[in-house]
């Protein structure tokens, strides 16, 4: 057995949820924050059994979405402060970003 891990952007949580459902996966979904971008993100954890891995990928890989996003750095890249405008730069976020776990041991009382 593994679990899936799988960080996507929230736009894709609801239409990523309804997918494993209809193709009898279970997950759970997590509130998340991205360290770089410091905004929202989600989190599921799928547990599968290894040979539905790749499955479970596909459906993960049809429904999230690749997007640009503009973010403002709070501080400068390099050099130093006295001259610092920040600029927006574009930043490529997601479909999603999946760990695949081995699971040690599996309980479900
Ligand atoms: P964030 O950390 O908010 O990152 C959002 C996007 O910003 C990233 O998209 C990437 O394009 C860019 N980015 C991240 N760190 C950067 C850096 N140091 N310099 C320049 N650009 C940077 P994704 O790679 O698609 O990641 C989406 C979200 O997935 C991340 O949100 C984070 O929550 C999670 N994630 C990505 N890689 C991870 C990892 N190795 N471990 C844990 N979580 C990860």
């Amino acid at each position: 057995m593994k679990l899936i891990v799988a960080v996507i952007q929230d736009k894709d949580s609801n239409r990523l949820s309804r997918a494993l459902v209809k193709e009898g996966f279970r997950a759970t979904k997590l509130a998340s924050t991205g360290g770089f971008l410091r905004s929202g993100n989600t989190t599921f954890m799928i547990g599968v059994e290894d040979e539905q891995i790749e499955a479970a990928l596909h459906v993960i890989r049809s429904n999230c979405k690749v997007r640009d996003q503009l973010v403002t750095p709070v501080t400068p890249m390099s050099g130093t402060t006295d001259s610092y405008m920040p600029m927006p730069v574009e930043v490529q976020v997601g479909g999603a970003t999946v760990f695949v776990l081995p699971v040690e041991r599996f309980e479900h009382f």
